[in-house]
């Protein structure tokens, strides 16, 4: 591979690229890119096995642990790059169940998980988002889409080329909104920016609903057909006046009086939000209190509205005007034994995962695979994760690096990278502004020891007697499959043929299907429960416990999370010419700097309660005072990094998921966390 650049006659697209992905080719020839599988030493160097050894090697290690403990003694990590291959997800969750075992953990639930929860606790309404590109208004708190490309589900907000997407729907009246302690890249060209402490965004919810309500700037209609307890939200939210508001969350009472008149004011445009608000203290309720300006406002598609689903290779199901009732799957079927957790969307938290690797039981999780993940630089309470990934009986990853979590690893199979696998978009649909389509076939042949991730766990599965359920069909599991098969399998209850898509090289735009929001079904009775017991229980504990992030004498910076433009979680730090640093910096506010003593570039002690690391102190202003700004994922494998200038530090040593987590989902407490900071005495 030579060079990677956009495509401009690609219709979505327009040729948009990200720095990450104009360095693919960087990503392919690197030359600590793994071309064949590996399989650990005693001295803990590792050797090239090919790759079906490998695969018998642990199959038999698998089936004696099975043998001795039982299934539930097999776990399963999937990481965020195992949800950029469309086959790798859905293939990954037919192996669990075809095993059996319960403990299948993802990343999701240490990153926005609460967005799980608020349907199965509120009751969804099923005709769809508002979308944006015909909203008058748009609000993010918490996310920084210019630089994240997160952006909303099935609401068609600013994933491609966000910034031209943005500038026009500004230039056709659309008033941006963004709630963000840092004048990020987006809040720079918000039409209104509120800077708030840290921690305190329930109650920011709250103040826009008090003040919505106040002034009559809700859509009483919409409440009375589809919501049970109105009064019981106006009563909740009550005593959070902007007053009340400013003083806690530090944002002037006008400002939030503000938001709430442009954004209530709008005909159309919805509140979406990201990791700030979903990794804070109180996450789940802050985001159910998002969620609920949503529906009072009515952002939701009407009956006889053109629906929102761009589908194409998928078929997203029938968008109605009626609400299904709440669902709360973690009160029923299986509990762990740690903290008698339940599952969320058929998932153990990772909160419980080094308990449940460590603690003794029947069932404890001995052997564990991991996939497009790296668990130990991602889950924090980092000494605590490597404890749990170092004692288990076998570790394989799979994964084109060996990461933090490799070097544990007992196995590591070398997957292929994104050009050399042919591809659709299926799974990415549902965060398309219009419906579009791509396959892409593999433009250069991987090397013979490096497979499919599918690959290796379809040969697992044979070489374990097991048989795999996949999209719908039971695949055969004498021959195996081509990747072009279950693509097609995948894509086969889609509204546009496979085929037909692969017809155009640069990718398939297409007019909305023509299909309206039916009407609500007579036998729907169900109506969206916006104040269940527990969510005004945890109202009552937030307004409590978000005093905690407040900066105190012992430690007076909050820290909190952001993502870096040339990085992917861990994956990317080490490009040549791709970050900008060999580290993370830990951005300060200037006047925050000069009070602390602290000079530019200076290496800084940041310590929290629950542990230490070094970093290289920015003075930045768009950081809100009182406020530390530093990205995760970075720092050696060791349990103490070593060198916070090169190669950087791991902000997981200053989090804890033995307290400060959300009940449901276990969600550590992830940002807004008091920290304190001084000079390091002498070099590392
Ligand atoms: N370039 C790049 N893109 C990525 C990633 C990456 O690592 N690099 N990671 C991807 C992944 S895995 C994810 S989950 C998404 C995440 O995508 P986003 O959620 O958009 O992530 P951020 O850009 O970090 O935006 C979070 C914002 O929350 C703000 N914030 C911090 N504390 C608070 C608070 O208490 N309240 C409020 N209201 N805001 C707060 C931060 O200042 C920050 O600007 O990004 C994805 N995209
Ligand atoms: N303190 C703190 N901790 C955080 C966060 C935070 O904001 N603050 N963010 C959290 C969030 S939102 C997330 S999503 C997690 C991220 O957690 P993870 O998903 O565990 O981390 P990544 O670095 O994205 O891991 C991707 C791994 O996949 C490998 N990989 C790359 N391409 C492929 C491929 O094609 N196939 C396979 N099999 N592997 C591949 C990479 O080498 C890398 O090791 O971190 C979480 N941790
Ligand atoms: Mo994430």
């Amino acid at each position: 591979m030579v060079k990677v650049a956009g495509d401009r006659d690609n219709p979505l697209s327009g040729g948009f690229t990200c720095p990450k992905g104009r360095h693919g080719a960087d990503f392919h020839n690197d030359e600590r890119r793994l071309r064949t599988a590996q399989r650990r030493r005693p001295d803990g160097g590792f050797d090239a096995v090919d790759v079906d050894d490998a695969i018998d090697e642990i199959a038999g290690r698998l089936r004696s642990i099975i043998a001795e403990h039982g299934v539930e003694a097999v776990g399963v990590f999937q990481g965020t790059q195992s949800a950029f291959a469309a086959i790798t997800r859905p293939f990954l969750q037919a192996w669990t169940r075809a095993l059996g075992t319960h403990k299948l953990f993802s990343t999701m639930t240490i990153d926005q998980s609460a967005k799980w929860i608020v349907p199965l606790r509120m009751g969804e309404y099923l005709g769809g988002r508002q979308r944006f590109d015909d909203s008058d208004v748009w609000m993010l708190s918490g996310t920084n889409p210019l630089v994240s490309l997160n952006a909303g589900y099935l609401d068609g907000a600013l994933v491609h080329d966000p910034a031209a997407r943005l500038r026009s729907a500004q230039n056709r009246g659309l008033k941006l909104i963004v709630i963000d302690p840092r004048r990020t890249e987006t809040a720079a060209r918000a039409d209104l920016h509120i800077q708030p402490a840290p921690g305190h965004d329930a109650l920011v919810f709250a103040g826009l609903l008090n003040v919505l309500f106040g002034e009559d700037l809700y859509d009483a209609e919409f409440c009375a057909a589809f919501v049970e307890d109105l009064d019981e939200l106006r009563a909740l939210v009550a005593t959070a006046t902007p007053d009340n508001v400013e003083l806690r969350a530090g944002i002037p009472a006008e400002e939030l009086r503000a938001a709430a008149r442009i954004f209530g004011q709008a005909e159309r445009g919805m509140l979406s939000t990201g990791t700030g608000v979903c990794m804070g203290p109180n996450s789940n309720v802050a985001e159910h209190l998002a969620t609920c300006i949503n529906v009072v406002c009515g952002r939701y598609l009407r009956a006889g509205e053109p629906t929102g689903m761009p589908s194409m290779l998928q078929t997203i199901g029938i968008a109605r005007a009626e609400v299904a009732p709440p669902h709360r799957t973690w009160e029923h079927g299986f509990r762990s034994r740690i903290g008698d957790v339940g599952l969320l969307h058929d998932e153990l938290p990772c909160g419980i995962f080094a308990e449940e690797v460590l603690e003794p039981g029947s069932d404890r999780v001995r052997a564990l695979i991991v996939v497009g993940a790296n668990p130990a630089a991602a889950i924090p309470d980092r000494k605590l994760t490597g404890r749990a990934l170092d004692s288990l009986d076998l570790l394989v990853t799979v994964d084109p690096r060996i990461s933090e979590t490799g070097t544990r690893a007992h196995y590591i199979i070398a997957p292929t990278l994104w050009f050399e696998r042919a591809d659709h978009t299926a799974v990415l649909e549902s965060l398309f502004p219009v419906p579009y389509a791509q396959y892409t076939p593999a433009v250069v042949e991987p090397g013979p020891g490096v497979i499919e991730d599918w690959q290796f766990l379809y040969r697992l599965a044979r070489a374990l007697g097991l048989t795999l359920d996949f999209a719908g069909r039971t695949l055969d599991m004498v021959h195996e499959p081509t990747s072009d098969e279950l693509l097609d399998m995948l894509a086969a209850a889609g509204r546009i043929p496979l085929d037909v898509v692969q017809q155009h090289e640069h990718g398939m735009k297409a007019p909305r299907s023509g299909a309206t929001v039916a009407p609500g079904r007579t036998e729907a009775t169900a109506k969206l429960q916006l104040v269940p017991d527990d969510v005004s229980d945890e109202y009552a504990a937030a307004l409590q416990r978000s005093a905690l992030a407040a900066p105190t004498k012992d430690y007076p910076l909050v820290l909190v999370v952001r993502r870096m433009r040339e990085v992917m979680n861990s994956y990317g730090r080490d490009i040549t010419g791709l970050p900008n640093h060999t580290y993370n910096p830990a951005h300060i506010n200037p006047d925050d700097m000069a009070a602390l003593g602290l000079s530019d570039l200076q290496i800084i002690t940041v310590r929290s309660p629950h542990g230490a690391i070094q970093a290289v102190a920015h003075g930045d202003a768009k950081v809100r005072s009182g406020v530390l700004s530093m990205t995760h994922c970075w720092g050696g494998p060791a349990e103490a990094d070593s060198d916070p200038t090169d190669g950087g530090s791991n902000v997981n040593h200053l989090l804890t998921t033995s307290t400060d987590f959300e009940a449901i989902n276990r969600m550590p407490t992830m940002s807004a966390v008091r920290v304190s900071v001084s000079a390091t005495a002498s070099e590392p």
